[in-house]
């Protein structure tokens, strides 16, 4: 089966971000890869009519720190949703599997601590180069997916509540 392009998404099925507030938590780890992954979803937000100044970015040392750095977000802003990009690439030892298993659940558990979508933008590579190819490459950007994802939620929720 073919890769799905990261970027490309039915446009008609993305509700305006017109007065979402957004925050956007970035590992500088692997930052080559995370930095073009911020840059997409900025700009995704932005092209969907999230104001700049609604849009708040912080950078992490790690990908393990992303969850506390999303906590803070969410505990210190008044932010609609937060999304968490990273880069976690295969090394030599298991410390892939322990930061991978230990962000995903990290994650995971802030959704349902905060009642609000904290969206996984991190790439779980066996390569730079498959981490290249998400991140403004050949299959599109992880940052672009991730932004719609966080409209959409926080449409969501406006809608249900
Ligand atoms: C230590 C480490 C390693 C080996 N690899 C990555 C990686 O591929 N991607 C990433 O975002 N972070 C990595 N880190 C750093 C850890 O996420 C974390 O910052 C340190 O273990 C300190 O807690």
């Amino acid at each position: 089966m073919a890769t799905k392009n990261l970027s490309e998404y039915d446009i008609e099925k993305v509700p305006s971000a017109r007065g979402m507030k957004f925050g956007i938590v970035v590992a500088e780890w692997n930052y080559e890869i995370t930095g073009a992954l911020a840059e997409g979803a900025f700009e995704t937000l932005k092209k969907h009519g999230a104001d700049e100044k609604n849009i708040i970015v912080k950078h992490v040392p790690g990908s393990f720190e992303l969850i506390l750095g999303a906590q803070y977000m969410a505990e210190y802003t008044d932010v609609d949703a937060v999304i968490v990009l990273g880069c976690v690439i295969q090394g030599e030892t298991p410390h892939f599997d322990y930061i991978c298993a230990g962000v995903t659940q990290g994650i995971t558990d802030l959704n349902i601590k905060y009642n609000k979508p904290f969206i996984f933008g991190v790439l779980t590579t066996n390569n730079q180069q498959q981490a290249l190819d998400r991140a403004g490459g050949r299959l599109g950007n992880k940052g672009d997916e991730a932004a719609v994802t966080a409209i959409k939620m926080v449409a969501l929720r406006n809608d249900i509540n």
